[in-house]
C-alpha cells in the first residue's frame, strides 16, 4: 500500500508530466557498481595486515571495524546491502583475492582466486566489476608502472593486466554478465619532469600489448582512467585526461571519468555527451573531491545531481555504467558504503523525475525562461516522499531505521574486532 504523501508526491510530479510509479520501475534496474575498498580501506588480502601504500592515493582515518579479511568484508557488505535499494553490483580489485594465506604475486593470479566472489556475487544477483591494481606493490614504488623506463618493471605489470582481462573475461562467462575492467595507473612524478613524453610512449605501448589480447567483449570490456595529479605526483601524471581520451578515441575502449580527478571547480558531467560521441561506453567513478583527489562519501550535492542529470537527459543510462570510488577510514565503513550508494541512487531517482519533456518542449520553442522556471520549479518537488517510497518498494530501510541499524552492527560487530 502506498503511503497518502507518496499518492500527494505522485499527483504533483504528474502535474509536470511525470509518471513516478513508471520511474521507480526504471529506477530499480539501472545498476550501480560498489567499490569493495571502502572495506578495508585499499588494503586488500594479499597478506594478512595488507595495507594502501602509495600509488599517489591514500586513505586517512582510524575508525574501529575495518574488515581484516574476506569473510569480514562480505559480512560487511551483506549489511550495507540492507540499506542499498535498486540492482548492484560489486567492484573488485585484483587484491582482493581469496589467496588464502599463499603469497601470490600480481603476475600470478588467476580466476580460481576470484570463483568464491562469483559464487557469493551469485547467490546475490550481484555482477561484478573488476580492476588491474597497479599500487601497493615494491615494483610499483619508484611510481612508475606500465610506463617504467625498466622493461622488467613493464613486462610485470603487462602480464598483471593480461591476467585481469582474462580473470574478468571469465567472471563474466559465469556470471553470464560483462565485466567492466578498469585500468587506472598512477604512473608520474613529484616534481616537473625533463622528458613528458617518453612515459606517455612507454604507456600506450604497454597497453596496447595488454588490450591485443583478445577477450571477448560479451564478458569484459576494458575502461582507462585519468587523473590529474596524485600525492607524490603532484606536477606529471602520464595518464592525464588527454592522454586516455586520446587512447580509448583512438582504441575503442571505454573511458573512466571519476568526478575526482579533474580541476576543482571542473565537472565531469559535461564531459558525458561529448565523449560518447567518440567511445562506444563510459565507466563513472562517483567520488568528491575536496580540496585536493581526497575521495570522500558521495552526498547529494550538485556535482553529483549533475552527473546523474546528464546521464539522463543523454538517454545514456545502458552507456554509461556507474560505479563508485571513495574511501573514508574515519568514520563507520557501513555509513560510508550506504550513504554513497543511496545518494547516487537518489541522485538518478532526481535526474529522472525531471519534468524532461516540458523543458525540451520550452527550448525547443526558444523559450528559455519557461525552460529555467520549470527547472526551478523541479527543485521543489517532493523527491524525499517518492524516494521514501522507492526504499519501502525494495524492502530497505530508510530514515532513523537506517541510522540504527548500522550503529546496531558497528556496536555488535565493528567493535568486537
Ligand atoms: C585513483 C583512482 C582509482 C582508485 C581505485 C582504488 O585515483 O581513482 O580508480 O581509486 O582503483
Ligand atoms: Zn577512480
Amino acid at each position: 500500500m502506498s503511503s497518502t504523501t507518496y499518492k500527494s508526491a505522485k499527483d504533483k510530479y504528474a502535474a509536470y508530466g511525470v509518471d513516478t510509479d513508471k520511474v521507480l520501475e526504471n529506477l530499480s534496474s539501472i545498476p550501480l557498481s560498489m567499490h569493495c575498498w571502502q572495506g578495508d580501506d585499499v588494503g586488500g588480502f594479499e597478506t594478512p595486515d595488507a595495507e594502501l601504500s602509495g600509488g599517489g592515493i591514500q586513505v586517512t582515518g582510524n575508525f574501529k571495524g575495518k574488515a581484516r579479511n574476506i569473510a569480514e568484508l562480505r559480512s560487511d557488505i551483506d549489511e550495507a546491502l540492507k540499506y542499498i535499494p535498486g540492482k548492484t553490483r560489486l567492484n573488485l580489485h585484483a587484491i582482493y583475492g581469496e589467496f588464502g594465506g599463499n603469497k601470490v604475486d600480481r603476475n600470478e593470479i588467476s580466476y580460481e582466486h576470484f570463483k568464491g566472489w562469483v559464487d557469493w556475487c551469485k547467490a546475490r544477483k550481484m555482477g561484478i566489476d573488476f580492476n588491474p591494481t597497479y599500487f601497493s606493490h615494491p615494483l610499483a614504488a619508484d611510481g612508475f608502472t606500465l610506463s617504467s623506463a625498466d622493461k622488467k618493471i613493464r613486462e610485470f605489470w603487462i602480464e598483471h593486466g593480461i591476467l585481469c582481462r582474462k580473470i574478468a573475461e571469465k567472471i563474466g562467462k559465469a556470471l553470464g554478465d560483462t565485466v567492466i575492467t578498469n585500468f587506472w595507473m598512477p604512473d608520474g612524478m613529484k616534481d616537473s619532469p625533463a622528458d613528458r613524453l617518453a612515459p606517455r610512449k612507454r604507456m600506450e605501448e604497454s597497453l596496447d600489448k595488454i588490450f591485443s589480447v583478445k577477450i571477448n567483449p560479451r564478458y569484459n570490456r576494458d575502461s582507462v582512467e585519468s587523473k590529474l595529479f596524485g600525492i607524490g605526483s603532484e606536477s606529471y601524471v602520464v595518464g592525464s585526461h588527454e592522454f586516455f581520451m586520446g587512447y580509448a578515441v583512438k582504441n575503442g575502449t571505454l573511458l573512466t571519468l571519476d568526478s575526482g580527478h579533474f580541476h576543482p571547480t571542473e565537472g565531469i558531467a559535461d564531459k558525458i555527451s561529448s565523449m560518447l560521441l567518440f567511445v562506444p561506453e563510459i565507466l563513472l567513478h562517483v567520488s568528491r573531491g575536496v580540496r585536493w583527489d581526497s575521495d570522500h562519501v558521495v552526498i547529494s550535492d550538485d556535482p553529483t545531481a549533475d552527473i546523474m542529470r546528464e546521464i539522463v537527459r543523454a538517454g545514456a543510462l545502458k552507456k554509461v555504467h556507474i560505479g563508485m570510488d571513495y574511501f573514508d577510514g574515519s568514520i563507520n565503513r557501513i555509513f560510508a558504503w550506504a550513504v554513497g550508494m543511496r545518494a547516487a541512487r537518489k541522485a538518478l531517482l532526481a535526474a529522472m523525475l525531471e519534468p524532461i519533456s516540458l523543458m525540451r518542449q520550452a527550448e525547443n520553442s526558444g523559450d528559455y525562461g519557461m525552460r529555467l522556471a520549470l527547472s526551478e520549479e523541479a527543485r521543489s518537488l517532493p523527491l524525499a516522499e517518492v524516494w521514501q517510497e522507492y526504499c519501502k518498494r525494495e524492502g530497505k530501510a530508510c530514515g532513523l531505521k537506517m541510522l540504527e541499524g548500522i550503529k546496531k552492527y558497528e556496536d555488535k560487530v565493528l567493535s568486537k574486532r
